[in-house]
């Protein structure tokens, strides 16, 4: 293990936490009424998952929640990332509210509660009630105000236990993997429909923290989550340059912009050209889009570096990035996880420096999520040796800190994931868990990484930093 005696120690109050979602963990798909979401009508598309996997079964967790709980008590973690259900909520998008869907939620508060652990609420991570999708899902405007009617129904339900609460989860993936290329639910479409997707997801975040914020209890902070790399140009030549600016607009700053500084960016007509006429983005947007955030929620995982690819003009399919002429070609001296992601820690450190420099007015950071894949399996003993995700998480929080004391301010970190989960288009293959998972038997095996992060967190609060025991 990398440096044992001089693990850095964090600022009081930093919050150390674990995350997951609810379609990747949840399971209990037809249990108390709750409705289908895009991800169940995906997942059973032939050819859309790896190996057929789907979220039917995943952790179980519905059932299996206060084991789970006592996994991350016994971890030290201040605090839990979960993501509420909206099919659970509302099982056709909209209307009245189901009691039993709201019960499994509040029950899991209160039990967090007890555990002494702070829920931290998400209200989208990516299961859009089926039957909105089938009226047009994201593309269409009336999609943010039924998410804004969401959140206010859980906010006037949970409002008075759960302080941290953010509405949407990387709506990047949710407009271009979803919209554009496919790769996530509800499946390709075209260009110009992810582009409205994009903005009608930050309408409704802008939407819902203002319905939140009406209602408000008292102390809760609001927020997004958003995916963002740090950009980097392969070499100096214009077209790398060029298509580096591309690759940050697309993945960082059509995001970023909108949410912090109230404006969309400058170099977009450059990276999605003639495909959209934008009629969708109406006046006043952006003035609810840009609403005062409480924290961002970071999640990151690689650095991009960009390579300029073949490129006359934008395909207005908008696939993958290749479409707006950009190749992803980082340094061969980069070990790669098995999701194919280069591993640099020191990219997490650019990547907030970056976001200090260009917002001004940047409110508290939480990393909201970062971490690795494995093909992580028991060895004889049945023990997990998952050293690849202690050197991981390792770096990286070293890297945090050293963004911290150069002025960036972070409020708490989440490691993506508590367990192995369902990984989206990958299936189950793909294990970010501290926790093993053994999806027949439901099994929960602790790895290696648990007692490293167990002891990183308890050891991080004393005053001499020092990693052991
Ligand atoms: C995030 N990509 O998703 C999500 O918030 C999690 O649900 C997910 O399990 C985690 O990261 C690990 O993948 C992403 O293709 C999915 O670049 C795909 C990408 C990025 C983030």
């Amino acid at each position: 293990m990398t440096g044992e005696s001089t693990f850095p120690t964090f600022p009081d109050g930093f919050r150390w936490g674990v995350a997951t979602s609810a379609y990747q963990i949840e399971g209990a798909v037809d249990v108390n009424g709750r409705g289908a979401s895009i991800w169940d009508t995906f997942s059973h598309r032939a050819g859309a998952v790896d190996n057929g996997d789907t979220g039917d079964v995943a952790c179980d967790h519905y059932h299996r929640y206060g084991e789970d709980i006592a996994l991350m008590r016994e971890l030290g973690v201040d605090s839990y990332r979960f993501s509420v259900a909206w099919p659970r909520i509302q099982p056709q998008g909209s209307g009245t509210p189901s009691s039993a869907g709201l019960d499994f939620y509040s029950r899991l508060v209160d039990e967090l509660l007890a555990a002494g652990i702070e829920p931290c609420l998400t209200l989208y991570h990516w299961d859009l009630p089926q039957r909105l999708e089938e009226a047009g899902g994201w593309c269409e405007r009336d999609t943010a105000g039924r998410f804004a009617d969401y959140a206010a129904i859980v906010h006037r339900e949970l409002g008075d236990r759960v302080r941290l609460w953010t509405t949407l989860n990387e709506p990047f993936c949710a407009a271009f993997l979803g919209y554009a290329e496919g790769r996530h639910a509800p499946g390709a479409r075209e260009g110009h429909e992810a582009l409205a997707a994009a903005h009608h997801l930050l309408l409704g975040h802008g939407a819902a923290t203002a319905a939140m914020r009406a209602q408000r209890y008292g102390d809760e902070s609001f927020g997004i989550t958003l995916n963002l790399n740090p950009v980097t140009p392969v070499s100096d030549s214009p077209e790398d340059v060029a298509a580096a600016r591309r690759y940050e607009c697309y993945q960082n700053l059509a995001f970023s912009d909108p949410v912090l500084a109230g404006s969309y960016p400058d170099v977009e007509s450059t990276v999605w050209g003639e495909i959209s006429d934008f009629s969708f983005r109406r006046g006043g947007d952006l003035e609810l889009i840009g609403t005062e955030l409480d924290f961002l929620g970071v999640n990151n995982y690689f650095p991009a570096y960009v390579r300029a690819a073949p490129f006359e003009s934008v395909d207005p399919k908008l696939r993958t990035a290749d479409d707006i002429g950009i190749e992803l070609d980082p340094p061969e001296s980069l070990r790669r996880t098995t999701m194919n992601w280069p591993v640099e820690a020191a990219g997490l450190s650019r990547l907030l420096l970056w976001l200090g420099e260009r917002y001004p007015e940047l409110p508290p950071i939480y990393i909201t999520e970062n971490g690795t894949s494995g093909f992580d399996a028991p060895d004889g003993e049945g023990e997990i040796h998952d050293g690849h995700r202690i050197e991981y998480l390792d770096t990286h929080l070293r890297e945090l800190r050293g963004a911290m004391r150069a002025g960036v301010v972070v409020h708490g970190y989440y490691c993506w994931s508590l367990l192995d989960n369902f990984e989206w288009a990958e299936g189950y293959k793909q294990r970010f868990g501290l926790v093993y998972v053994d999806f027949e038997s439901q099994r929960r095996v602790r790895k290696d990484s648990f007692d490293w992060y167990r002891r990183a967190v308890a050891h991080s609060r004393e005053p001499d930093g020092s990693l052991t025991g």
